[in-house]
């Protein structure tokens, strides 16, 4: 198979290690992609002592306390790459990540798709090793695949089309025989619930309002408890066009409006972007054991799998609301505060996708113990332009005795409460420069 040459040494390694440890530890990253990678290693490993945690503090003070627990062999999920100098000389270990990785290792198995020359931005996750591996255990494990891509799209790899590895593997189940069905991105129980629901596409003013939506549906004669997958072609078309023609309005990006259609691989009836949407709400509620449990095939646990996704997605189209209402305008920038720090990254992107000026960057503020944390996204557009958002957030929070980086269309920061206005101000203008600048040097 391709993609699998490369990492067969390991995965033996890999596989011998397991059958000789009693106790195995693992540690997987607290998102969807962590979960869905847990879920598949707690598929694969039988009659062994398996303990799994989610880890969302990746600090070394963190995973010592786990490490200080010197079980047989420790298993890391979508995290650890950044980590292998500090992990080596303490545990028996495995690591199957796809972030950046610090080196290779001669004492832990260190599976990273960049050292088979395969980007783990965009081509390979977490989920992807591990299911890989489940592969390498047993061809008939590739009924697996709704697992799989339950991480894959956590992990926004699909955006722009499957590539590279996930590809790879994509199209070895077309030849399964598994019914592929093209429908749209949004799911729920109903169409009225899939619309409520949905922040992939948010679409202003119909978003979280019941009735507006309700009144929508009838007047072009849409049953508002109908299933999208079960209505007439005609009414498909009538509701997909639609929904494109609100993004359009609001000048989305024609990329992310051509992702509202999807190719959903069916499992049970089940759609997969749906079951992402599932396991991604529960992993942001802190309830990975759920997750966990239905993705490992619970089905008792659904109704509260689907409440965990309910109480989501209202906080979280609240927060986009008042951010709405409260954003202010800056020449280069646009900021709002948020009450719910874990939904300011969700609150702007989304935001930034959907509704914002995309020529601007933008900033979500929240406020907590005296300090202001930062949390800025910029886009594509704004980054080819000249803007570094880490490096400008970084040099004006510690200009006021904060701190703060990142990458270049993403980053944070920390401030003192009585400087953000400062720190804006700043931030306004380093901003500017950037840009300016770019646009100086080109010129030359
Ligand atoms: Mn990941």
């Amino acid at each position: 198979m391709n993609g699998m040459e490369c990492f067969e040494n390991k995965f033996e390694k890999l596989k011998r290690a397991i059958e000789d440890a009693k106790d195995i530890r693992v540690l997987a990253h607290y998102d969807a992609d962590g979960v869905s990678s847990a879920a598949i290693i707690f598929k694969v490993i039988k009659n062994k002592k398996l303990h799994i945690s989610f880890i969302k503090d990746l600090s070394r003070d963190n995973i010592k306390k786990f490490l200080d627990e010197k079980k047989d062999f420790y298993i890391f999920l979508d995290m650890g790459s950044s980590l292998i100098s500090f992990l080596e000389n303490k545990v028996n270990g495995a690591v199957l990540d796809h972030h950046p990785p610090e080196k290779d290792s001669e004492n832990i198995i260190h599976i990273n798709p960049y050292f088979c020359g395969i980007s783990g931005s965009r081509d390979a996750c977490g989920s992807t090793l591990a299911y890989l591996f489940s592969l390498y255990l047993d061809e008939n494990n590739y009924i697996l695949y709704p697992i799989f891509l339950t991480g894959l799209i956590g992990d926004k790899q699909n955006l722009g089309g499957y590539s590279g590895l996930n590809k790879d593997l994509i199209e070895k189940l077309r030849e399964k025989n598994i019914n592929t069905k093209i429908t749209l991105r949004i799911q729920g129980k109903n169409i009225l619930e899939s619309l409520l629901y949905s922040t992939e596409p948010f679409i202003e003013g119909y978003t979280g309002k019941p009735d507006v939506l309700s009144s929508y549906l009838k007047s072009i004669n849409i049953d508002p408890q109908a299933n999208f997958d079960s209505l007439e072609e005609e009414k498909k078309i009538k509701i997909t066009s639609w929904i494109a023609l609100q993004l359009i309005k609001r000048r989305v990006e024609r990329d992310i409006i051509e992702s509202i259609v999807v190719e959903n691989f069916d499992y049970n009836g089940f759609n997969v972007f749906f079951l992402s949407d599932l396991v991604d709400a529960c992993a942001r509620q802190e309830k990975q054991g759920l997750a966990l449990a239905y993705l490992a095939g619970d089905k008792s646990r659904e109704q509260e799998v689907l409440q965990a996704f309910i109480d989501h997605k209202k906080v979280l189209i609240e927060e986009i609301y008042e951010a709405i209402r409260n954003k202010k305008d800056m020449q280069n920038l646009q900021y709002f505060y948020v009450s719910e720090d874990s939904m300011a990254g969700a609150v702007s992107g989304t935001l930034m996708m959907y509704y914002l000026d995309r020529e601007k960057v933008t900033v979500a503020l929240h406020e907590k113990d005296g300090e202001v944390r930062v949390s800025g996204r910029a886009t594509r557009h704004l980054v080819s332009k000249g803007v570094n958002l880490g490096k400008s957030m970084g040099e004006c929070a510690e200009s006021l005795g904060g701190f703060g980086g990142g990458h270049d269309i993403a980053a944070g920061a920390n401030i003192p409460k009585e400087k953000v206005n400062e720190f804006l101000n700043c931030l306004d203008l380093k901003l500017g420069e950037m840009i300016n600048d770019t646009k100086i040097a080109s010129k030359v």
